[in-house]
Order: structure tokens, then C-alpha cells, then sequence
């Protein structure tokens, strides 16, 4: 541990350096995406401020994790390879405030593309945040009634899965062209990457079978994925949309 404040089982100094690393990915991709919108008329830069917002709360989160802080200690019911009965794991609930701010952000950059109307967009927003909340309760319950919240949260992203295929890609299709393109493709890399968090909070947050060093690499990855790699592809394809086309 290198905060021994914490809990008994919680981050390495190496783990840190990859989290400053992290950090840094994230400010430099804020700035960049900033110089960026300057470039282009102000009534073209919904894209690049959203993922200025995204960029910018991610840029927090990290230096909270690469500093140690936001995490609290749970008891743990699983312990991989150990044998205290009492021992505690950090438990980042950071994270979870930097992903009911963003994963709303990021739904929106996919749907506004899909010309899907806003009570739609507005409902599978609920249902992203319920998916985070659901995931934040569970962490934090030490109980196995975790598995419960975790279970409720699957179902909320399954909801946010359904509109995403099922009526935005049948309203990006009928739009067709640079519109089709630029959502389908946002689609199946943020499906993709997304279903990868319930794996990682599984085997994190929920049985403590990674350690805290792994855990901070595997939603790292993640998370340079879904945010900033997420972005640039989205942000280079909408170079091509016609905003009028989506009453943007
Ligand atoms: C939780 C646990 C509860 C069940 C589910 C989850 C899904 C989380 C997701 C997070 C996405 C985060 C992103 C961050 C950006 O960098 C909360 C882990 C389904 C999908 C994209």
C-alpha cells in the first residue's frame, strides 16, 4: 500500500506511475481537442466540447487514483489467496463519479448522430446512470446483495444495448450515408468496450480476484479506449456529417 490510511489491500507504486501515465494521456487529449475546436465555426463544435467534458472529469478521476485518493476500505467476503478474515480492499468509488458524468457524455456523442428524438435519448440516459449507481451500491455493499445490484445494473446496460441497436440504428439506416457510417461504427466499438467494465468490476470490485494493480490496469485500458481513443475516431468522423441533416 502506498496510502496506509486506506485498506489492507490496495494499490502498488508501480500502479501509480501507470495511473500518472493515464493522467497525462487524458489532459494531453483535452488540450489537443481544445486547439482543435478553436479551428472549426462555433456552431460545428458539440462533438469536440462534449469530449472536451469528458476528457476534462477524466483528468480528475485519474489524478485522484494516481494520488491514492477516493477510495474507502470494504470488507471483502473473497480473498484471493488470503487468509485474515478481516481484511479490508480499496475500493475506488471516484471512479463511479467520473462515470455518471461521462457515460451519459459518451451516450450522447453516439445518439445525437443517431436522429433518434430526445424522449429516447433522455431514457436511455436514465438507464446509463442507473446501470453506474446500481455498480457504485454494489461496491460498496460488503455483503453478497452486491451480486444483486450488479445484476440490475447488467439489465440497465442491456436497456442502453437495446435502443442502441434496435431503434438508433434503424433511424441511423434510415438516414444512411456519412451518418450511417459514423454511428454504426461508434456503436460497435462502445458496445464492445462497455461490455468489458462488468467483466473488470467482477473480478475487481465484486470478488477480489485481481489485485488493485491489475484492476487499475485493466479499467486503465479501458478507460484510454472509451474516452480519448473513443473520441478521436468519433470526432474524425463527424467531420463529414451534415449537422443540418440531425437539426443540430
Ligand atoms: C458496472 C457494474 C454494474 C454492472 C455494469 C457496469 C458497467 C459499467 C460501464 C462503465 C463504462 C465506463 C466508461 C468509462 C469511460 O471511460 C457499473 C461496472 C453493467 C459500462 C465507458
Amino acid at each position: 500500500s502506498i496510502n496506509p490510511t486506506v485498506a489492507d489491500i490496495d494499490i502498488t507504486t508501480g500502479a501509480s506511475s501507470w495511473l500518472w501515465a493515464v493522467f497525462a494521456i487524458m489532459v494531453f487529449t483535452m488540450l489537443i481537442t481544445m486547439g482543435w475546436a478553436f479551428t472549426i465555426p462555433p456552431g460545428q463544435r458539440t462533438f469536440h466540447y462534449l469530449t472536451i467534458a469528458i476528457l476534462g472529469t477524466a483528468s480528475v478521476a485519474y489524478f485522484s487514483l494516481a494520488a491514492d485518493l477516493g477510495a474507502t476500505a470494504i470488507p471483502v467476503e473473497y480473498l484471493h489467496g488470503d487468509t485474515n478474515p478481516r481484511a479490508t480492499r480499496s475500493i475506488w468509488y471516484v471512479r463511479y463519479i467520473d462515470w455518471v458524468i461521462t457515460t451519459p457524455l459518451l451516450l450522447l456523442e453516439l445518439l445525437l448522430v443517431s436522429g433518434l428524438p430526445l424522449s429516447a435519448i433522455f431514457g436511455t440516459v436514465f438507464a446509463d446512470e442507473v446501470m453506474i449507481i446500481t455498480g457504485l451500491v454494489g461496491a460498496l455493499v460488503p455483503s453478497t446483495y452486491k451480486w444483486g445490484y450488479f445484476t440490475f445494473g447488467n439489465v440497465a446496460m442491456f436497456g442502453v444495448f437495446y435502443v442502441l441497436y434496435g431503434p438508433g440504428l434503424a433511424s441511423a439506416r434510415r438516414h444512411g450515408g456519412e451518418i450511417k457510417k459514423t454511428y454504426v461504427t461508434g456503436a460497435a466499438i462502445l458496445s464492445f468496450l462497455w461490455f468489458c467494465y462488468p467483466i473488470a468490476w467482477g473480478l475487481c470490485d465484486g470478488s477480489n480476484t485481481i489485485s488493485p494493480a491489475g484492476e487499475m490496469v485493466f479499467y486503465g485500458v479501458l478507460d484510454i479506449l472509451a474516452k480519448p481513443v473513443f473520441a478521436m475516431i468519433h470526432l474524425f468522423s463527424m467531420r463529414k456529417v451534415d449537422y443540418a441533416a440531425l437539426g443540430l
